[in-house]
Protein backbone atom coordinates (compact mmCIF):
# COMPACT_ATOMS: atom_id res chain seq x y z
CA UNK A 1 0.00 0.00 0.00
CA UNK A 2 1.47 3.16 -1.00
CA UNK A 3 1.43 6.22 1.63
CA UNK A 4 2.13 10.08 1.02
CA UNK A 5 5.34 9.90 0.07
CA UNK A 6 7.63 7.11 -2.44
CA UNK A 7 9.26 5.76 0.76
CA UNK A 8 6.58 5.11 2.98
CA UNK A 9 5.21 1.82 1.54
CA UNK A 10 2.90 -0.73 4.15
CA UNK A 11 3.97 -4.38 3.54
CA UNK A 12 1.10 -6.33 3.21
CA UNK A 13 0.38 -9.67 2.02
CA UNK A 14 -2.28 -10.75 -0.88
CA UNK A 15 -3.89 -14.18 -1.06
CA UNK A 16 -4.65 -15.29 -4.24
CA UNK A 17 -7.92 -17.29 -4.57
CA UNK A 18 -9.75 -19.42 -6.93
CA UNK A 19 -12.91 -19.14 -8.73
CA UNK A 20 -16.71 -19.77 -7.87
CA UNK A 21 -18.00 -21.99 -9.98
CA UNK A 22 -21.46 -21.08 -10.29
CA UNK A 23 -24.71 -22.39 -13.58
CA UNK A 24 -23.03 -19.85 -15.35
CA UNK A 25 -19.62 -20.46 -15.21
CA UNK A 26 -16.79 -19.73 -13.18
CA UNK A 27 -16.95 -16.08 -11.29
CA UNK A 28 -13.88 -15.07 -10.01
CA UNK A 29 -12.83 -13.91 -6.34
CA UNK A 30 -10.48 -11.16 -5.73
CA UNK A 31 -7.06 -11.81 -3.96
CA UNK A 32 -7.45 -10.90 -0.24
CA UNK A 33 -5.05 -8.54 1.41
CA UNK A 34 -4.03 -9.52 4.94
CA UNK A 35 -2.07 -7.52 7.58
CA UNK A 36 1.81 -9.18 7.45
CA UNK A 37 4.80 -8.52 9.86
CA UNK A 38 6.65 -11.07 8.00
CA UNK A 39 9.21 -8.13 6.38
CA UNK A 40 11.58 -9.32 3.91
CA UNK A 41 10.60 -13.02 5.60
CA UNK A 42 7.90 -13.72 4.25
CA UNK A 43 8.65 -14.30 0.47
CA UNK A 44 10.02 -17.89 1.54
CA UNK A 45 12.86 -17.82 -1.74
CA UNK A 46 14.11 -14.16 -0.93
CA UNK A 47 17.76 -14.20 -0.59
CA UNK A 48 19.16 -12.73 2.68
CA UNK A 49 22.52 -12.73 4.16
CA UNK A 50 22.20 -12.04 8.16
CA UNK A 51 25.69 -10.92 8.41
CA UNK A 52 24.23 -7.65 6.10
CA UNK A 53 21.11 -7.56 8.18
CA UNK A 54 17.66 -6.48 6.48
CA UNK A 55 16.75 -3.11 4.71
CA UNK A 56 16.76 -0.31 6.62
CA UNK A 57 13.16 1.04 5.87
CA UNK A 58 13.23 3.57 8.39
CA UNK A 59 16.47 5.52 7.71
CA UNK A 60 15.40 8.28 5.94
CA UNK A 61 12.81 9.33 8.16
CA UNK A 62 15.60 9.04 11.09
CA UNK A 63 17.98 11.25 8.91
CA UNK A 64 15.41 14.14 8.16
CA UNK A 65 14.14 14.50 12.46
CA UNK A 66 16.08 16.19 14.53
CA UNK A 67 16.91 13.96 17.04
CA UNK A 68 15.63 14.13 21.29
CA UNK A 69 11.41 13.89 20.03
CA UNK A 70 9.71 11.10 20.65
CA UNK A 71 6.53 10.07 19.05
CA UNK A 72 4.75 11.14 21.64
CA UNK A 73 6.42 14.55 21.45
CA UNK A 74 5.33 14.33 17.89
CA UNK A 75 1.73 13.70 18.47
CA UNK A 76 1.97 16.65 21.11
CA UNK A 77 3.28 18.93 18.58
CA UNK A 78 0.49 18.01 16.03
CA UNK A 79 2.83 16.46 13.82
CA UNK A 80 1.92 12.94 11.80
CA UNK A 81 5.24 11.26 11.51
CA UNK A 82 6.14 8.59 8.51
CA UNK A 83 5.77 6.02 11.33
CA UNK A 84 2.07 7.08 12.30
CA UNK A 85 0.97 7.36 8.75
CA UNK A 86 2.67 3.75 7.81
CA UNK A 87 0.82 1.95 11.45
CA UNK A 88 -2.74 4.02 9.96
CA UNK A 89 -2.17 2.63 6.35
CA UNK A 90 -1.55 -0.67 8.21
CA UNK A 91 -4.39 -1.14 10.21
CA UNK A 92 -7.67 1.00 8.34
CA UNK A 93 -6.91 3.70 10.60
CA UNK A 94 -6.80 7.78 9.88
CA UNK A 95 -3.50 8.79 10.59
CA UNK A 96 -4.81 11.93 12.61
CA UNK A 97 -6.49 8.92 14.89
CA UNK A 98 -3.54 7.87 15.31
CA UNK A 99 -1.46 10.36 16.58
CA UNK A 100 -4.46 11.83 18.53
CA UNK A 101 -4.06 8.33 20.35
CA UNK A 102 0.02 8.93 21.03
CA UNK A 103 -0.56 11.79 22.21
CA UNK A 104 -2.69 11.23 24.95
CA UNK A 105 -0.59 7.99 25.58
CA UNK A 106 -3.53 5.64 24.46
CA UNK A 107 -1.20 4.39 21.71
CA UNK A 108 2.45 3.92 21.20
CA UNK A 109 4.72 3.05 18.26
CA UNK A 110 8.18 1.24 19.93
CA UNK A 111 10.36 2.43 17.84
CA UNK A 112 14.31 3.59 18.60
CA UNK A 113 16.55 5.51 16.69
CA UNK A 114 18.89 3.39 16.26
CA UNK A 115 16.59 0.28 14.99
CA UNK A 116 16.21 2.00 11.34
CA UNK A 117 15.03 -2.19 10.19
CA UNK A 118 11.73 -2.33 11.72
CA UNK A 119 8.32 -2.17 10.40
CA UNK A 120 6.40 0.86 12.59
CA UNK A 121 4.16 -1.31 14.70
CA UNK A 122 1.67 0.52 17.03
CA UNK A 123 0.24 -0.83 20.15
CA UNK A 124 -3.31 0.53 21.89
CA UNK A 125 -6.53 -0.05 22.46
CA UNK A 126 -7.81 0.74 19.17
CA UNK A 127 -6.05 -0.74 17.12
CA UNK A 128 -5.73 -4.08 15.96
CA UNK A 129 -4.32 -6.60 19.09
CA UNK A 130 -0.73 -7.29 18.69
CA UNK A 131 1.24 -10.42 19.80
CA UNK A 132 4.26 -10.39 21.30
CA UNK A 133 6.72 -13.75 21.24
CA UNK A 134 9.60 -14.20 23.94
CA UNK A 135 12.99 -15.64 22.37
CA UNK A 136 16.61 -15.94 23.68
CA UNK A 137 19.19 -17.96 25.31
CA UNK A 138 19.06 -19.66 28.85
CA UNK A 139 22.51 -20.77 30.22
CA UNK A 140 21.63 -24.27 29.68
CA UNK A 141 20.66 -24.16 26.13
CA UNK A 142 20.42 -22.55 22.35
CA UNK A 143 23.25 -20.31 20.79
CA UNK A 144 23.09 -17.35 17.89
CA UNK A 145 21.56 -19.62 15.07
CA UNK A 146 18.96 -20.85 17.16
CA UNK A 147 17.63 -17.68 18.10
CA UNK A 148 18.13 -16.10 14.81
CA UNK A 149 15.72 -19.00 13.15
CA UNK A 150 13.03 -18.96 16.21
CA UNK A 151 13.02 -14.92 15.01
CA UNK A 152 12.43 -15.73 11.71
CA UNK A 153 9.51 -18.39 12.59
CA UNK A 154 7.86 -15.95 14.93
CA UNK A 155 7.46 -12.96 11.86
CA UNK A 156 6.68 -15.53 9.77
CA UNK A 157 3.86 -17.19 11.31
CA UNK A 158 2.72 -13.22 12.83
CA UNK A 159 4.68 -12.02 15.92
CA UNK A 160 4.16 -8.13 15.75
CA UNK A 161 6.92 -7.87 18.64
CA UNK A 162 9.49 -10.14 19.63
CA UNK A 163 11.27 -9.87 22.85
CA UNK A 164 14.99 -11.33 23.34
CA UNK A 165 15.33 -12.33 26.80
CA UNK A 166 18.00 -13.94 26.83
CA UNK A 167 20.20 -14.57 29.83
CA UNK A 168 23.17 -17.25 28.98
CA UNK A 169 26.15 -16.87 26.47
CA UNK A 170 26.74 -13.80 24.36
CA UNK A 171 23.94 -11.60 25.64
CA UNK A 172 25.42 -8.86 23.40
CA UNK A 173 25.74 -10.26 20.40
CA UNK A 174 23.04 -12.10 20.14
CA UNK A 175 20.94 -9.09 20.31
CA UNK A 176 22.83 -7.46 17.68
CA UNK A 177 21.61 -10.24 15.23
CA UNK A 178 18.41 -10.20 16.02
CA UNK A 179 18.15 -6.02 15.51
CA UNK A 180 20.10 -5.85 12.50
CA UNK A 181 17.57 -8.73 10.88
CA UNK A 182 14.18 -7.92 12.80
CA UNK A 183 11.76 -6.16 10.73
CA UNK A 184 9.69 -6.08 13.98
CA UNK A 185 10.04 -3.74 17.35
CA UNK A 186 12.67 -5.62 19.66
CA UNK A 187 12.08 -5.61 23.49
CA UNK A 188 14.56 -6.49 26.56
CA UNK A 189 14.14 -6.79 29.94
CA UNK A 190 17.91 -4.86 30.56
CA UNK A 191 18.43 -6.11 34.44
CA UNK A 192 18.69 -9.50 33.35
CA UNK A 193 22.19 -8.47 31.71
CA UNK A 194 22.95 -6.46 34.56
CA UNK A 195 22.43 -9.27 36.76
CA UNK A 196 24.44 -11.24 34.57
CA UNK A 197 27.47 -8.35 34.34
CA UNK A 198 26.65 -8.50 38.73
CA UNK A 199 27.00 -11.83 39.54
CA UNK A 200 24.50 -11.79 42.38
CA UNK A 201 21.12 -9.65 42.72
CA UNK A 202 22.50 -7.33 45.83
CA UNK A 203 25.75 -6.44 43.78
CA UNK A 204 23.45 -4.68 40.99
CA UNK A 205 24.14 -0.92 41.12
CA UNK A 206 22.69 2.41 39.17
CA UNK A 207 25.46 2.83 37.36
CA UNK A 208 25.78 -0.73 35.86
CA UNK A 209 21.78 -0.61 35.32
CA UNK A 210 22.79 2.84 33.54
CA UNK A 211 25.75 1.26 31.44
CA UNK A 212 23.86 -2.14 30.22
CA UNK A 213 20.46 0.54 30.03
CA UNK A 214 22.76 2.58 27.12
CA UNK A 215 24.55 -0.39 25.64
CA UNK A 216 20.90 -1.61 24.57
CA UNK A 217 19.74 1.56 23.95
CA UNK A 218 22.18 2.29 21.14
CA UNK A 219 22.07 -1.52 19.61
CA UNK A 220 18.60 -0.31 18.74
CA UNK A 221 16.12 -1.55 21.31
CA UNK A 222 12.50 -0.37 20.87
CA UNK A 223 10.99 -1.23 24.33
CA UNK A 224 12.41 -2.20 27.75
CA UNK A 225 10.76 -4.17 30.25
CA UNK A 226 11.65 -2.43 33.81
CA UNK A 227 10.32 -3.16 37.13
CA UNK A 228 10.03 -0.08 38.55
CA UNK A 229 6.97 -0.99 40.32
CA UNK A 230 7.92 -3.38 43.06
CA UNK A 231 8.52 -1.32 46.40
CA UNK A 232 9.26 -2.12 49.03
CA UNK A 233 5.94 -1.92 51.03
CA UNK A 234 4.65 -4.49 48.56
CA UNK A 235 7.00 -7.22 49.16
CA UNK A 236 5.71 -8.58 52.36
CA UNK A 237 2.70 -8.80 50.67
CA UNK A 238 3.49 -11.21 48.44
CA UNK A 239 4.62 -13.70 51.01
CA UNK A 240 1.12 -14.48 52.07
CA UNK A 241 0.99 -15.97 48.16
CA UNK A 242 0.90 -19.53 47.20
CA UNK A 243 3.14 -19.22 44.58
CA UNK A 244 5.24 -15.96 45.69
CA UNK A 245 6.85 -13.93 43.45
CA UNK A 246 7.28 -15.36 40.33
CA UNK A 247 8.67 -12.47 37.75
CA UNK A 248 12.41 -12.68 37.02
CA UNK A 249 12.85 -9.44 37.33
CA UNK A 250 10.55 -8.81 39.70
CA UNK A 251 12.02 -11.22 42.13
CA UNK A 252 15.61 -10.10 41.36
CA UNK A 253 14.71 -6.56 42.02
CA UNK A 254 12.79 -7.83 45.59
CA UNK A 255 16.19 -9.35 46.63
CA UNK A 256 17.98 -6.47 45.73
CA UNK A 257 15.42 -3.91 47.66
CA UNK A 258 15.54 -6.88 51.15
CA UNK A 259 19.79 -7.27 51.04
CA UNK A 260 19.99 -3.20 50.75
CA UNK A 261 17.06 -2.48 53.33
CA UNK A 262 15.89 0.52 50.47
CA UNK A 263 13.63 1.39 47.93
CA UNK A 264 14.80 0.13 44.29
CA UNK A 265 17.36 2.30 41.76
CA UNK A 266 14.81 1.50 39.69
CA UNK A 267 12.08 3.48 41.50
CA UNK A 268 14.18 6.30 42.64
CA UNK A 269 16.05 6.78 39.43
CA UNK A 270 13.37 6.63 37.38
CA UNK A 271 13.77 10.29 35.99
CA UNK A 272 16.93 9.33 34.80
CA UNK A 273 16.05 6.01 32.88
CA UNK A 274 12.95 8.27 31.48
CA UNK A 275 15.91 10.54 30.51
CA UNK A 276 17.61 8.24 28.41
CA UNK A 277 14.90 6.39 26.89
CA UNK A 278 13.57 9.61 25.69
CA UNK A 279 17.09 10.14 23.71
CA UNK A 280 16.34 7.28 21.63
CA UNK A 281 12.53 6.93 21.83
CA UNK A 282 12.60 3.93 23.61
CA UNK A 283 9.03 3.09 24.97
CA UNK A 284 9.03 1.61 28.60
CA UNK A 285 7.57 -1.37 29.24
CA UNK A 286 6.85 -0.75 32.98
CA UNK A 287 7.13 -4.69 34.45
CA UNK A 288 4.50 -6.39 36.22
CA UNK A 289 7.33 -7.86 39.12
CA UNK A 290 4.77 -8.64 41.04
CA UNK A 291 1.95 -10.64 39.17
CA UNK A 292 0.31 -13.66 40.39
CA UNK A 293 1.58 -16.80 39.42
CA UNK A 294 -1.30 -19.01 40.25
CA UNK A 295 -5.24 -18.64 39.92
CA UNK A 296 -5.44 -18.55 43.61
CA UNK A 297 -3.51 -15.44 43.59
CA UNK A 298 -5.05 -13.33 41.41
CA UNK A 299 -5.58 -10.01 41.65
CA UNK A 300 -4.46 -10.06 45.10
CA UNK A 301 -2.96 -6.74 47.52
CA UNK A 302 0.47 -6.88 45.83
CA UNK A 303 -0.41 -7.17 42.60
CA UNK A 304 -3.39 -4.49 42.97
CA UNK A 305 -0.29 -2.25 45.07
CA UNK A 306 2.40 -2.90 42.45
CA UNK A 307 -0.19 -1.63 39.46
CA UNK A 308 -1.13 1.59 41.58
CA UNK A 309 2.40 2.40 41.57
CA UNK A 310 2.40 1.83 37.89
CA UNK A 311 0.00 4.68 37.32
CA UNK A 312 2.51 6.88 39.02
CA UNK A 313 5.40 6.04 37.10
CA UNK A 314 3.18 6.18 33.71
CA UNK A 315 2.70 9.84 34.53
CA UNK A 316 6.20 10.47 35.07
CA UNK A 317 7.36 9.07 32.09
CA UNK A 318 4.53 10.89 29.77
CA UNK A 319 6.20 14.16 32.13
CA UNK A 320 9.14 12.92 29.59
CA UNK A 321 7.51 12.60 26.48
CA UNK A 322 8.40 8.66 26.74
CA UNK A 323 5.68 6.43 25.75
CA UNK A 324 4.49 3.70 28.16
CA UNK A 325 3.07 0.59 28.13
CA UNK A 326 1.74 -1.29 31.29
CA UNK A 327 2.96 -5.30 31.40
CA UNK A 328 0.02 -7.64 33.51
CA UNK A 329 -0.49 -10.96 35.05
CA UNK A 330 -0.38 -13.70 34.29
CA UNK A 331 -2.80 -16.03 35.93
CA UNK A 332 -6.08 -14.88 36.30
CA UNK A 333 -9.53 -17.05 36.82
CA UNK A 334 -12.07 -15.66 33.88
CA UNK A 335 -14.61 -14.26 36.18
CA UNK A 336 -11.75 -11.54 37.44
CA UNK A 337 -10.64 -10.75 33.91
CA UNK A 338 -12.55 -8.13 33.01
CA UNK A 339 -12.13 -6.45 36.34
CA UNK A 340 -8.00 -6.81 35.96
CA UNK A 341 -8.63 -4.68 32.42
CA UNK A 342 -10.89 -1.96 34.44
CA UNK A 343 -8.63 -1.98 37.00
CA UNK A 344 -4.75 -1.24 34.48
CA UNK A 345 -7.52 1.24 32.90
CA UNK A 346 -8.51 3.40 36.18
CA UNK A 347 -4.69 2.80 37.59
CA UNK A 348 -2.93 3.58 34.20
CA UNK A 349 -4.66 6.50 32.72
CA UNK A 350 -5.47 4.47 29.31
CA UNK A 351 -1.88 3.09 28.93
CA UNK A 352 -1.66 0.49 27.03
CA UNK A 353 -1.82 -2.99 28.53
CA UNK A 354 -0.04 -5.66 27.85
CA UNK A 355 -0.96 -9.32 29.33
CA UNK A 356 0.83 -12.42 29.46
CA UNK A 357 -1.94 -14.98 28.78
CA UNK A 358 -3.31 -14.73 31.31
CA UNK A 359 -3.65 -18.51 31.89
CA UNK A 360 -7.09 -19.41 33.31
CA UNK A 361 -6.30 -22.62 34.80
CA UNK A 362 -3.05 -24.30 36.51
CA UNK A 363 -3.94 -28.25 35.98
CA UNK A 364 -2.62 -28.43 31.92
CA UNK A 365 1.05 -28.37 32.04
CA UNK A 366 2.32 -28.96 28.47
CA UNK A 367 -0.86 -27.15 27.13
CA UNK A 368 -0.79 -24.20 28.86
CA UNK A 369 -0.60 -22.52 25.14
CA UNK A 370 -4.28 -23.21 25.35
CA UNK A 371 -5.64 -22.08 28.85
CA UNK A 372 -3.56 -18.72 28.29
CA UNK A 373 -5.02 -18.39 25.29
CA UNK A 374 -8.51 -18.50 26.41
CA UNK A 375 -7.73 -15.73 29.11
CA UNK A 376 -5.64 -13.86 26.30
CA UNK A 377 -8.71 -13.48 23.97
CA UNK A 378 -11.02 -12.48 26.97
CA UNK A 379 -8.62 -9.56 28.08
CA UNK A 380 -7.97 -8.63 24.51
CA UNK A 381 -11.56 -8.33 23.83
CA UNK A 382 -12.01 -6.20 27.00
CA UNK A 383 -9.50 -3.96 25.66
CA UNK A 384 -6.01 -5.13 26.20
CA UNK A 385 -3.76 -4.23 23.31
CA UNK A 386 -0.87 -6.65 23.40
CA UNK A 387 -1.14 -9.97 24.10
CA UNK A 388 2.60 -12.17 25.35
CA UNK A 389 2.34 -15.64 24.00
CA UNK A 390 2.40 -18.71 26.07
CA UNK A 391 4.31 -21.61 24.39
CA UNK A 392 3.34 -25.37 25.30
CA UNK A 393 6.74 -25.80 27.15
CA UNK A 394 5.81 -22.76 29.59
CA UNK A 395 6.46 -24.24 33.13
CA UNK A 396 8.56 -26.87 31.60
CA UNK A 397 11.27 -25.47 29.09
CA UNK A 398 12.91 -23.34 26.75
CA UNK A 399 11.07 -23.23 23.81
CA UNK A 400 12.34 -24.69 20.35
CA UNK A 401 11.09 -22.72 16.61
CA UNK A 402 8.28 -25.49 16.27
CA UNK A 403 6.84 -24.10 19.69
CA UNK A 404 7.26 -20.63 18.75
CA UNK A 405 5.11 -21.51 15.81
CA UNK A 406 2.66 -23.36 17.86
CA UNK A 407 2.40 -20.47 20.43
CA UNK A 408 2.23 -17.56 17.67
CA UNK A 409 -0.65 -19.17 15.63
CA UNK A 410 -2.39 -20.03 19.21
CA UNK A 411 -2.22 -16.10 19.81
CA UNK A 412 -2.96 -15.11 16.53
CA UNK A 413 -6.21 -17.40 16.84
CA UNK A 414 -6.79 -15.30 20.18
CA UNK A 415 -6.32 -11.89 19.28
CA UNK A 416 -7.97 -11.55 15.95
CA UNK A 417 -10.69 -13.38 17.85
CA UNK A 418 -10.53 -10.38 20.10
CA UNK A 419 -9.91 -8.40 17.01
CA UNK A 420 -13.33 -9.41 15.67
CA UNK A 421 -15.61 -9.03 18.59
CA UNK A 422 -14.38 -5.85 19.19
CA UNK A 423 -15.76 -4.84 15.92
CA UNK A 424 -12.03 -3.62 14.17
CA UNK A 425 -12.32 -2.02 10.88
CA UNK A 426 -11.91 -4.94 8.26
CA UNK A 427 -11.44 -7.77 11.13
CA UNK A 428 -14.15 -9.98 9.29
CA UNK A 429 -13.15 -10.03 6.04
CA UNK A 430 -10.48 -13.10 6.34
CA UNK A 431 -13.66 -14.79 8.60
CA UNK A 432 -15.75 -14.68 5.55
CA UNK A 433 -13.35 -15.30 3.01
CA UNK A 434 -12.35 -18.19 4.85
CA UNK A 435 -15.99 -19.26 5.76
CA UNK A 436 -17.22 -19.29 2.01
CA UNK A 437 -14.06 -21.12 0.57
CA UNK A 438 -15.37 -23.85 2.95
CA UNK A 439 -18.80 -23.80 2.13
CA UNK A 440 -17.66 -23.87 -1.40
CA UNK A 441 -15.59 -26.59 -1.13
CA UNK A 442 -12.47 -24.76 -2.73
CA UNK A 443 -10.07 -26.32 -0.67
CA UNK A 444 -6.73 -24.54 -1.25
CA UNK A 445 -8.18 -21.38 -0.78
CA UNK A 446 -9.41 -23.05 2.89
CA UNK A 447 -6.01 -23.65 3.99
CA UNK A 448 -4.15 -20.26 2.14
CA UNK A 449 -6.52 -18.11 4.20
CA UNK A 450 -6.00 -20.25 7.22
CA UNK A 451 -3.32 -18.64 9.88
CA UNK A 452 -1.25 -21.89 9.59
CA UNK A 453 -1.84 -23.43 5.77
CA UNK A 454 0.81 -25.94 6.07
CA UNK A 455 -1.28 -27.80 9.31
CA UNK A 456 -4.75 -27.63 7.90
CA UNK A 457 -2.82 -28.88 4.51
CA UNK A 458 -1.49 -31.33 6.08
CA UNK A 459 -4.70 -32.28 8.19
CA UNK A 460 -6.67 -32.97 5.07
CA UNK A 461 -4.16 -34.79 3.05
CA UNK A 462 -3.87 -37.32 6.80
CA UNK A 463 -7.33 -39.00 5.13
CA UNK A 464 -7.97 -37.85 1.73
CA UNK A 465 -4.55 -37.16 0.07
CA UNK A 466 -5.47 -37.22 -3.43
CA UNK A 467 -5.49 -34.01 -5.71
CA UNK A 468 -8.59 -34.79 -6.55
CA UNK A 469 -9.96 -34.70 -3.06
CA UNK A 470 -9.08 -30.67 -2.61
CA UNK A 471 -12.22 -30.25 -5.16
CA UNK A 472 -14.59 -32.48 -3.24
CA UNK A 473 -17.52 -31.40 -2.07
CA UNK A 474 -17.18 -33.55 1.54
CA UNK A 475 -14.15 -34.17 3.78
CA UNK A 476 -13.60 -37.19 5.82
CA UNK A 477 -14.82 -35.36 8.92
CA UNK A 478 -18.53 -36.40 7.94
CA UNK A 479 -17.77 -38.16 4.59
CA UNK A 480 -19.77 -37.59 1.35
CA UNK A 481 -23.28 -38.90 1.83
CA UNK A 482 -23.75 -36.82 5.09
CA UNK A 483 -21.94 -33.27 4.56
CA UNK A 484 -24.24 -31.03 5.78
CA UNK A 485 -22.49 -27.95 3.85
CA UNK A 486 -23.11 -30.24 0.72
CA UNK A 487 -26.79 -30.77 1.50
CA UNK A 488 -27.41 -27.86 2.62
CA UNK A 489 -26.77 -26.49 -0.93
CA UNK A 490 -28.84 -28.44 -2.73
CA UNK A 491 -32.01 -27.09 -0.67
C1 LIG B 1 4.29 -9.51 29.68
C2 LIG B 1 3.31 -9.18 30.55
N1 LIG B 1 3.74 -9.44 31.77
C3 LIG B 1 4.99 -9.93 31.67
N2 LIG B 1 5.32 -9.95 30.38
C4 LIG B 1 6.60 -10.41 29.82
O1 LIG B 1 7.31 -11.28 30.68
C5 LIG B 1 7.56 -9.28 29.61
O2 LIG B 1 7.24 -8.52 28.49
C6 LIG B 1 8.86 -10.01 29.42
O3 LIG B 1 8.91 -10.59 28.13
C7 LIG B 1 8.72 -11.07 30.47
C8 LIG B 1 9.39 -10.59 31.71
O4 LIG B 1 9.35 -11.58 32.60
P1 LIG B 1 9.71 -11.35 34.14
O5 LIG B 1 11.12 -10.88 34.24
O6 LIG B 1 8.74 -10.35 34.69
O7 LIG B 1 9.53 -12.75 34.66
FE1 LIG C 1 3.03 -19.30 35.18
Amino acid sequence: MPGSRPDLRVAAREIDLSPTETAGGPRPNPPLQVYDTGGPYTDPDAALDPARGITRVRAPWIAERAAGTTQMGHARAGVITPEMEYVALREGLEPAFVRDEIARGRAVIPANRHHPEAEPMAIGRHCKVKVNANIGNSPLSSGVPEELEKLVHAVRWGADTVMDLSTGEAIHETREWLLRNSPVPIGTVPIYQALEKAGEPEDLSWPLFRETLIEQAEQGVDYFTIHAGVRREHIPLARERLTGIVSRGGSIVAKWCQAHQAESFLYERFDEICEILAHYDITVSLGDGLRPGCVADASDAAQMGELRTLGELTERAWAHGVQVIIEGPGHVPMDQIEANMAAEREACHEAPFYTLGPIVTDIAPGYDHITSAIGAAQIGWHGTAMLCYVTPKEHLGLPNADDVRTGIVTYKAAAHAADVARGHPGARARDDALSRARYEFRWQDHFNLALDPERARAYHDETLPREAHKEAAFCSMCGPRFCAMAISQEL
